[in-house]
């Protein structure tokens, strides 16, 4: 990462944690707990050839997106790139299913034809692969709450920093703003878009501070290591963004654990910058202030993580014994005109 400085949302931990109810942290951590292991067991059914296509982990990011529903909950539209796992899971998505998608089989949750890229659940519309992509439909989102007046409810919109310098992004942001749609946009600035430097890639740091003055709109820029950061952030721009139905735009800033994707080895950086940033573990980050604050025990975040990692090899199995989908299938949810030519 960056060495410049960064000017992060402005938060008193203490009244931060107060604020928050013991049970909700209880359940974040085992939330945290829930991605990393759906990771881990991911990426190991991968290396046996038991999951194709792409994959890409969200290991190292888990702050963001569980403080985001932990601080505004489950009722808001949310979209996401590629990187989808964790939100699918935070949203309710079923361990079960999500392996079984990445297995590729009938019981997946976009019944196999889809896999890693494309997980949904309620209220989440993508998982979606094309860079960019996805939020002009989360401003179709943010639109929809408008016109059908749902006051109180928000678009939420995650990409990546890379994302952050597409044409549909801006076009987004623009009408977004123009239109006082209630959207708020994510970037999850991990450092990385493929192998290429965030630095060497965006004009522009902090990022949403400078991009969101060219559209009028408030910025923020998170810790995204830090879930307590984190959740007194969104908590903060979701208020506002209801407030004055304004968009909103944020810069979480991060770092990935893993490779692009599994097939990156990630020579781009070296293996001490790598461990730096594994020492930086937003997961162990949480535990270790859950601890010291004696809302939890050692063993009670041992067997947290071994239920975890427990749901995870029952969903693997689900996944093994689940019948392929029917070839005749392969055209299902394609949109395209049937008309004979
Ligand atoms: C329109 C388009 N261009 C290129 C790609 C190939 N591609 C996939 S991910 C990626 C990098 C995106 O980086 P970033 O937005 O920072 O997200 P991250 O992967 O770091 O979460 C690229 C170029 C694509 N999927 N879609």
């Amino acid at each position: 990462m960056s060495k410049e400085p960064y000017h992060f949302f402005s938060v008193d931990f203490h009244k931060v944690l107060s604020s928050i109810d013991k049970n909700l942290l209880k359940d974040v951590l085992r939330q945290m707990f829930l991605i990393r292991n759906f990771e881990q067991r991911g990426e190991a059914a991968y290396q046996q050839g038991k999951v194709g296509g792409f994959y890409h982990s969200y290991a190292g990011q888990e702050a963001i997106q569980t403080a985001c529903i932990a601080a505004c909950g489950r009722d808001h539209w949310y979209t996401t790139t590629y990187r989808c796992h964790a939100l699918a899971l935070l949203l309710g998505a079923r361990p079960n299913a999500m392996m079984a998608e990445l297995y590729g089989r009938s019981t997946g949750i976009a019944k196999g034809l889809g896999g890693s890229m494309h997980m949904y659940a309620d209220r989440m519309l993508g998982g979606l692969a094309i860079v960019g992509g996805h939020i002009p439909i989360a401003i179709g989102a943010a639109f929809t709450i408008k016109y059908l007046k749902q006051k109180g409810l928000v678009s939420l919109c995650f990409l990546g920093e890379g994302a952050s310098v597409q044409g549909a992004f801006h076009e987004s942001l623009n009408l977004a703003a123009l239109w006082n749609l209630p959207l708020i946009c994510v970037i999850e600035n991990n450092q990385w878009g493929m192998g290429t430097a965030a630095s060497r890639a965006v004009c522009v740091k902090p990022i949403a501070e400078h991009f969101a003055k060219a559209y009028g709109i408030k910025s923020y820029t998170f810790d995204g290591l830090d879930f307590f950061n984190c959740y007194a952030g969104f908590k903060d721009a979701l208020n506002e963004c209801i407030r004055t139905s304004r968009p909103i735009l944020i810069e979480a800033v991060t770092e990935r654990f893993r490779g692009h994707s599994i097939s990156d080895p990630g020579l781009y950086r070296s293996k001490e910058a790598l461990k730096e940033t594994m020492e930086k573990d937003p997961l162990l980050r949480l535990k270790s202030v859950l601890l010291e604050e004696g809302i939890l025990t050692e063993e009670e975040c041992e067997a947290m993580d071994k239920e975890a990692r427990d749901i995870m090899i029952a969903a693997m199995k689900f996944a093994d014994e689940s019948p392929w989908p029917d070839p005749i299938t392969l055209e299902e949810g394609v949109f395209a005109p049937q008309e004979k030519i």
